[in-house]
């Protein structure tokens, strides 16, 4: 057992995240909120859209507890989206049902020149009112984590106006007018910055920012548009915040990985499914704690394989500062008891 005496905190999560070493390691489960689960098909059928879901305080803190409350993660994530930052810029952003995300794509220098930081702060304040109740309503043991998509991955949708396999659109005007994207960026920077402030603000205790699509930038492009935007994002908070804890996801990164801890000033890196776990302990996990990463679909199949993946996992990675988590979102054919199945599992781990 790990004496936690001298702890200043009881949150096995914010432990992990100062480098403390523990035994099993604390976890969480990206998108641990959502459609796999029964209780959130049942308050997600009672509102139209799913922007009011992410602007209604109450119900959004509900969905948030959801998770913790059936499987006892060590830490909940706020029920929201990284498309909330484009809606409160003035964007108009739709989720339409089973289609994913709609925006009015940015594609003119005018489009860009009509976003604003007038009034973001306030359009998003039932985020960070969910904050203060989910937080509220954890137990000690519990942490809340606050989140925001990365500037280019925010970017990508906003320009493509949604889901794209490759955001051929959002490439092209990277490579076709980099000082317009320049100024979408620098907004983003700023925009990005204030939404995870007011979060922790309202409670939250360590932030993640989602880089979902780091993997389509090679070099110099991931260093110019991922890595500095990420760092001056994480300069910006740790002057207000600098006991608050950042946890950057670069999904699809490949060796680029290497880059992020030292290019970005995190405490800690989420790693996507592809990333060799035996990579990750000796060439990541000397300079942050790692987070990860379980594939999703393995979630899914359950069973002996299962049982192996997290087996090998834990033995590359549970004798350093290890967050175990999943390489990607938990899927929505997800069964309930794979997920029970898999708590069992981490918590009954010994290294
Ligand atoms: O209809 C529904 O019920 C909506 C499904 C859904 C949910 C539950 C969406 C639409 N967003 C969310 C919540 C969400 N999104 C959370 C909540 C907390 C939790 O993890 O439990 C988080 C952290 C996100 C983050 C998010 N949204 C990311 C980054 C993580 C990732 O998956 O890579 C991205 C890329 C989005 C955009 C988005 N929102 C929703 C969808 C279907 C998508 C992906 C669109 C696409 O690329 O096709």
């Amino acid at each position: 057992m790990v004496d936690c005496s001298d702890s200043p905190t009881r949150k096995p999560l914010l432990r992990a995240l100062k480098g403390e070493v523990l035994n099993p390691p604390p976890f969480w489960l990206m998108r641990q909120a959502g459609r796999y689960l029964p209780e959130y098909r049942e308050v997600r059928g009672k509102v139209h859209g799913f922007l009011d879901l992410c602007y209604s305080a109450e119900l959004a803190a509900r969905l948030t507890l959801q998770p913790v409350e059936r499987f006892g993660m060590d830490a909940a994530i706020v029920f929201s989206d990284i498309l909330v930052v484009p809606d409160a810029l003035g964007q108009t952003v739709e989720f339409r049902e089973g289609e994913g995300p709609r925006l009015a794509p940015i594609r003119s220098f005018d489009a860009l020149r009509r976003l604003s930081l007038d009034g973001f702060c306030d359009r998003l304040a039932p985020v960070y009112e969910a904050v203060r109740l989910a937080r509220r309503a954890l137990s000690a043991e519990t942490a809340l984590i606050g989140f925001a998509g990365a500037p280019w991955t925010v970017a990508a949708y906003m320009i493509e106006g949604g889901g794209s396999a490759d955001f051929a659109a959002a490439k092209g005007w990277v490579r076709e007018r980099p000082g317009e994207f320049r100024g979408l960026i620098d907004l983003l920077i700023e925009a990005t910055a204030m939404h995870i402030i007011a979060q922790a603000d309202a409670g939250a205790e360590a932030i993640q920012l989602f880089e979902s699509w780091a993997g389509l930038l090679a070099e110099p492009r991931f260093t110019e548009w991922s890595v500095g935007p990420m760092r001056e994002i994480v300069r910006r908070f740790k002057r207000v915040h600098p006991e608050v804890p950042v946890i950057v996801f670069p999904r699809g990164a490949g060796a680029l990985y290497a880059k992020v801890p030292d290019g970005t000033g995190v405490e800690a890196i989420s790693m996507d499914p592809a990333v060799s776990v035996d990579w990750a302990a000796r060439e990541l996990q000397s300079r942050c704690v790692v987070q990860g990463n379980l594939d999703p679909s393995v979630l899914v199949a359950g069973g002996p394989a299962m049982r192996r993946e997290v087996e090998r996992i834990l033995a590359a990675l549970g004798s350093g500062p290890f967050i175990f988590n999943l390489g990607h979102g938990v899927l929505p054919n997800t069964p309930l008891e794979h997920v029970a199945e898999l708590a069992r599992l981490i918590r009954r781990w010994r290294a």
